[in-house]
C-alpha cells in the first residue's frame, strides 16, 4: 500500500465560521479509562458565515454517549457521527444550546493530545486541535468562548484540581470524591483550554501587578521536587515584572499556574492562566541541571507568559497565522533573556541556533513561508522558520522603525486587536499606522521562503577620502527585500569615523537588489562590518580577506561581528585548510583581553562553528567525514598553539572550593570558559586531555560542571571514558532527566560504534518510546547532532532513525513526525549516502496506515 499525499488546507479557503460558541460549561468527571465530559456549548449563528450551513463540529477519537439540543435529546436521524466530528444538518437558526456528553480514555492516550495521564496525573494539550479529543467543538481559533469548568475527581488520585481561569469553588462529595470550578471570564479559543488533576507538590508566591491586582503565583510538580521548582517560580515573578516594564503589558487573573508533567511533546503551552510545562523546563537543581538547562527554563517560562498578551489576550485567526503569535513571542522571550544576561553574548547564541536549524530547513524540500499558504498537517508547522525567523522579522521591524515607533506600535496592536482574533495583516497595520510607513513590501518576508544572500564590495579612494561600499541582495523567486543592514567601516585603529549620509543611527535600509553607499572622510583602507547584530537573517557571502577578518576580530566595535569575523575565519581554515597560525594568534590576544572581561563571550570565541553549520555553507555532495575530520584537526591545531593560555584560563577559573552554586550568567561564563578551555586543551593533547577530563569529573560540584568534563572525555576512546559513563548512569540512575542528558551524549559520539551503543541504550530501564524526553534524548540526539554516524556511508544510521520513527508512529505520531525532519538535508548529501536515505524514506513511506502527520513530512522530503 502506497501513503496517499495527504489533502491540503489553503490560507487562499479561509471563511469565518458558520457558528460561534458564546459560553462553554464543562463538567469533566475525571477517571483513568472512562472519564465523562458534559460539555454544555451556548451556540448561536455567526451574522458572517452562511446562513443556510449545516454545523459541523470537529471530534477525532470520541465517544459520543448523549447529544441534547436545548435540553431535548436529538432524534438519532438529526445528526451524524463519523470519524473526523459531528454534523447537524438542519442546526436551528437561533441562539442554541447543544449538551454533549462524551467518554474519553485518558489511560490510552498515548499521543499526548487532549486529555492524557502522565505519570498519574492528567493534563491535557489542545493546541493545536486537541480539543476535539475532549469533546465535539468547533476547534478554530477565531472561535472565542467563556469558558466554566468543573472537574470531579478521586480525592486520593488527584487532590489537585486546576483549570484556566479563577477558582470559583471547590468541595468535597460521597465517595471519595471532590470537585472544583473554575472561570475564566476572558474569551478564549479551545486551543488554550487546560485542565490538570493529579497528585503535585507546589512552590507558590504572590505578585502585584502594575494594576494593583495580587496574583497568587504557583508552580506544581511532582511531589518531593519542589526545591526544584524555585528558579522556574522567580522566572515568572521576573517574567511578569518585565511584561509590564518592556511592553506595559499587566497579568489579568487572579492567579497564574504552572504545572510540569513528564511526558510532553513540546517544550511547553500557555493554556490561559494554567500554564502546562515539560518538566524538563520547570525542574533544575545545581546537581542535575546545567547553566543551559536554567538559561533554557528562563526563556520558556518567560515565553509562556508572554503568549498571555502575544497569542491569548490577542489570538490568531487560523493557524497559517501561527507566526502572529510564536514569532512576536519568541522576539519577547529573546529581549527578556538579553535583558537578564549579556545581550552580545545572548544574540550569538540566537544566531547561532537559527543557523543550526532554520537555515538548512529553509534550504531543504521542507522551507515554508513564515506564513505558510498550505498544509495538511498544522502541527508539522511548529518549525524553525514559524518561530525563529519569525521573530527575526519583528526584530528587523523594530530595527526600521526604532524603538519609540516600535513601542508605539505593540500599544497599539494590543489595543485594537485585544479579545480579537488577527492576522499579519493586523500586526503591520499597527506599525504602519503609528509610523506613517508603508510596510507592504516589508511584508514580503512572511511569504516568501529561503535565506536571502547579501553580497558586497568596496572601492576605495585612498586619494579622495572615500569608500563606496556596493551592497546586492538576492533569493529566488521574486523582487527585493527590504532589509536593515548595520554597518560600519573599521581599520587598523578601530572604527572609523567616517561619515555617510545614508545611514541612520549605523543602519541602511536596503530596498532595491542592489545599491552604492559612499563613506567620506575615510583616512585609511577601510574594512567593511556588515550585518552588525546580525541585523536581518540573510547569509553575508564573504568578500573579505583572511586579514580583513583579522582586522574585525580585533577592532570591530560590534561584539557580534568580532565574533562573526572568528567563525568566518575557522570557516575559511575548516573548508580550505592551510595553516591556523594566524587564526590562533589573534584568537590568543582576544582571549587575553576579553578572558577577564567577559569570559561568556570569550567562550563564545572558543567555539568552531558546527558541523552542520558547515555543511550549510556547501551547496552540494556534502561529506560528513570529511567535515568532521577538518574540523577537528582545526580545534586540536588550536588546542596546542594556545595552549599556556587555555592551561592559564583553566587554572584562574578554577572555584575555590565551597563556592556555592549560582545560575546567574557571570558565574555560568565563567563556567563555560574554563570547561571551553579544557575541551580545546583535549582537542589539542588527547592524552592528558584524558586525565585532566576525568580529574575535573571527579572534582565537579555542579552537573554544568560535570557533564562538560564527560562530554570532553566521551570524544576520547578508551577505558576512562566507558568507566566514567558508567559510572554517570548508575550516580543517576534515578534521575531521568539527568539520563537524558547521558543518552544524548552517548548518542553524539561520532564513532562507528554508537548505532550498537544507541541499541544497548534502548534496552535501558529507564529508556521508554511513550516518552518523548527520552526518544529525543536517544534517537533525536543522534538523528540532529551525530552528523557522521547519522549519514554513515553504509545506512546503519538512517535505518536506525527510521525504525524508531516507524516504531513510534503507531502511539505518538507527532513525535515521530519530527524525528523524521531529520533526513530534511539528504538530498545535499554524497550521492552514496543520499541513496541510502531515499531508500530508507520509501521504506517509511510504504508503511501501511500511516499517520497524517508522518505522511506529510515523508511525502514533502522526498518530493
Ligand atoms: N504554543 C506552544 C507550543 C506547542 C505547540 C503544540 C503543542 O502540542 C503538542 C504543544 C506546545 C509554545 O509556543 O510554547
Ligand atoms: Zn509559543
Amino acid at each position: 500500500m502506497r501513503t496517499e499525499t495527504p489533502p491540503l488546507i489553503h490560507l487562499s479557503d479561509y471563511r469565518p465560521s458558520d457558528f460561534l460558541i458564546d459560553r462553554v460549561d464543562l463538567d469533566v468527571r475525571l477517571h483513568p479509562s472512562r472519564t465523562r465530559v458534559t460539555a454544555v456549548l451556548a451556540l448561536r449563528p455567526n451574522p458572517a458565515g452562511d446562513p443556510d450551513a449545516p454545523l459541523r463540529l470537529d471530534g477525532d477519537e470520541l465517544s459520543l454517549v448523549a447529544l441534547d439540543l436545548d435540553g431535548r435529546p436529538l432524534p438519532e436521524d438529526a445528526y451524524a457521527v463519523g470519524p473526523s466530528g459531528l454534523v447537524l444538518a438542519a442546526p436551528p437558526r437561533r441562539p442554541f444550546t447543544l449538551s454533549i456528553v462524551t467518554e474519553l480514555d485518558p489511560g490510552a492516550n498515548t499521543k499526548l493530545m487532549g486529555l492524557y495521564r502522565s505519570s498519574g496525573v492528567y493534563c491535557t494539550q489542545c493546541e493545536a486541535d486537541g480539543f476535539r479529543r475532549i469533546t465535539y467543538f468547533l476547534d478554530r481559533p477565531d472561535v472565542l468562548s467563556v469558558y466554566t469548568t468543573r472537574i470531579e475527581a478521586d480525592r486520593d488520585e488527584a487532590p489537585v484540581l486546576l483549570g484556566n481561569g479563577n477558582p470559583v469553588e471547590a468541595g468535597a462529595l460521597d465517595g471519595g470524591r471532590h470537585y472544583a470550578v473554575w472561570h475564566d471570564p476572558h474569551p478564549k479559543p479551545a486551543y488554550l483550554f487546560a485542565l490538570v488533576g493529579g497528585r503535585l507538590g507546589n512552590v507558590a508566591t504572590r505578585f502585584t501587578t502594575m494594576e494593583g491586582r495580587a496574583v497568587a503565583v504557583a508552580v506544581h510538580v511532582e511531589p518531593g521536587k519542589e526545591a526544584r521548582a524555585d528558579y522556574a517560580l522567580d522566572a515568572v515573578v521576573r517574567s511578569m515584572k518585565w511584561d509590564e516594564e518592556a511592553f506595559g503589558r499587566p497579568y489579568d487573573l487572579d492567579v497564574f499556574n504552572v504545572v510540569a508533567v513528564s511526558d510532553f511533546n513540546m517544550g511547553a503551552m500557555e493554556n490561559k492562566g494554567l500554564n502546562i510545562f515539560n518538566d524538563k523546563y520547570v525542574l533544575a537543581s545545581p546537581e542535575t541541571a546545567t547553566d543551559a538547562d536554567y538559561a533554557a527554563i528562563e526563556a520558556i517560562i518567560a515565553h509562556e507568559y508572554f503568549h498571555n498578551w502575544s497569542g491569548n489576550r490577542v489570538t490568531c485567526r487560523d493557524w497559517f497565522q501561527l507566526c502572529l503569535k510564536e514569532g512576536l513571542t519568541v522576539f519577547r522571550d529573546q529581549e527578556f533573556s538579553s535583558d537578564m544576561r549579556s545581550r552580545a553574548v545572548h544574540r550569538i547564541a540566537e544566531v547561532r541556533q537559527l543557523r543550526a536549524r532554520q537555515f538548512p530547513e529553509d534550504a531543504g524540500p521542507l522551507r515554508h513561508p513564515v506564513r505558510p499558504t498550505a498544509y495538511a498537517e498544522i502541527n508539522n508547522f511548529y518549525t524553525a522558520t514559524v518561530y525563529e525567523k519569525g521573530a527575526e522579522i519583528v526584530r528587523m521591524l523594530k530595527t526600521l522603525l526604532g524603538p519609540d515607533a516600535f513601542r508605539a506600535g505593540m500599544d497599539r496592536y494590543f489595543a485594537e486587536n485585544d479579545g480579537r482574533a488577527a492576522t499579519v495583516e493586523d500586526f503591520l497595520d499597527a506599525f504602519a499606522a503609528v509610523s506613517g510607513r508603508d510596510l507592504a513590501a516589508f511584508a514580503q518576508w512572511y511569504a516568501r521562503p529561503g535565506t536571502p544572500r547579501l553580497a558586497f564590495r568596496t572601492a576605495y579612494d585612498a586619494a579622495a577620502g572615500t569608500c563606496d561600499l556596493t551592497l546586492w541582495q538576492s533569493l529566488d523567486g521574486g523582487s527585493a527585500l527590504v532589509m536593515p543592514v548595520a554597518l560600519g567601516l573599521v581599520g587598523t585603529g578601530g572604527a572609523l569615523d567616517a561619515d555617510c549620509p545614508d545611514l541612520a543611527d549605523g543602519v541602511y535600509v536596503l530596498k532595491d537588489a542592489e545599491a552604492t553607499l559612499r563613506f567620506r572622510g575615510v583616512t585609511e583602507r577601510p574594512v567593511p562590518s556588515l550585518l552588525r547584530g546580525f541585523s536581518a537573517p540573510v547569509r553575508l557571502d564573504g568578500a573579505l580577506t583572511e586579514e580583513d577578518h583579522l582586522v574585525l576580530l580585533g577592532r570591530d566595535t560590534d561584539p557580534f561581528n568580532r565574533w562573526q569575523a572568528g567563525q568566518s575565519l575557522a570557516l575559511r581554515l575548516i573548508r580550505g585548510g592551510g595553516p591556523a597560525d594566524a587564526f590562533a594568534e589573534a584568537l590568543g590576544l582576544l582571549l587575553d583581553a576579553e578572558a577577564p572581561r567577559d569570559p561568556a563571550f570569550a567562550a563564545l570565541m572558543l567555539s568552531l562553528p558546527g558541523e552542520g553549520e558547515v555543511a550549510n555553507e556547501i551547496e552540494a555532495e556534502v561529506d560528513p567525514d570529511a567535515i568532521h575530520g577538518a574540523r577537528k584537526g582545526l580545534r586540536a591545531a588550536l588546542g596546542r598553539a594556545l595552549r599556556d593560555r587555555l592551561e592559564g584560563i583553566e587554572a584562574r577559573l578554577a572555584e575555590p572550593a565551597g563556592t556555592p552554586y549560582s545560575p546567574d550568567a557571570a558565574a555560568a561564563g565563567r563556567r563555560a570558559l574554563r570547561n571551553a578551555a579544557l575541551d580545546l586543551l583535549a582537542a589539542g593533547d588527547p592524552e592528558t586531555g584524558a586525565a585532566r577530563a576525568a580529574a575535573r569529573l571527579e572534582a565537579a560540584t555542579n552537573m554544568t560542571d560535570r557533564l562538560a568534563a564527560l562530554g570532553t572525555l566521551a570524544l576520547i576512546p578508551g577505558d576512562a571514558r566507558e568507566a566514567a559513563l558508567a559510572a554517570f548512569g548508575a550516580r543517576y540512575a534515578d534521575e531521568p532527566l539527568v539520563l537524558d542528558k547521558w543518552f544524548a551524549l552517548q548518542a553524539t559520539i561520532p564513532e562507528p560504534g554508537t548505532p550498537e551503543r544507541i541499541e544497548g541504550l534502548k534496552r535501558h530501564p529507564a529508556y521508554a518510546l511513550t516518552n518523548p524526553n527520552r526518544v529525543r534524548a536517544l534517537v533525536g540526539s543522534f538523528a540532529f547532532g551525530n552528523p557522521t554516524q547519522f549519514a554513515r556511508a553504509d545506512g546503519a544510521g538512517f535505518a536506525l532513525v527510521a525504525d524508531t520513527v516507524a516504531a513510534l508512529d503507531g502511539t505518538n505520531p507527532q513525535a515521530a513526525a519530527r524525528l523524521l525532519t531529520a533526513f530534511g538535508s539528504w538530498r545535499k548529501l554524497k550521492k552514496s549516502r543520499a541513496a541510502k536515505a531515499e531508500e530508507m524514506l520509501n521504506r517509511i513511506k510504504a508503511i501501511p496506515g500511516l499517520s497524517r502527520d508522518v505522511a506529510d513530512i515523508v511525502t514533502r522530503t522526498i518530493a
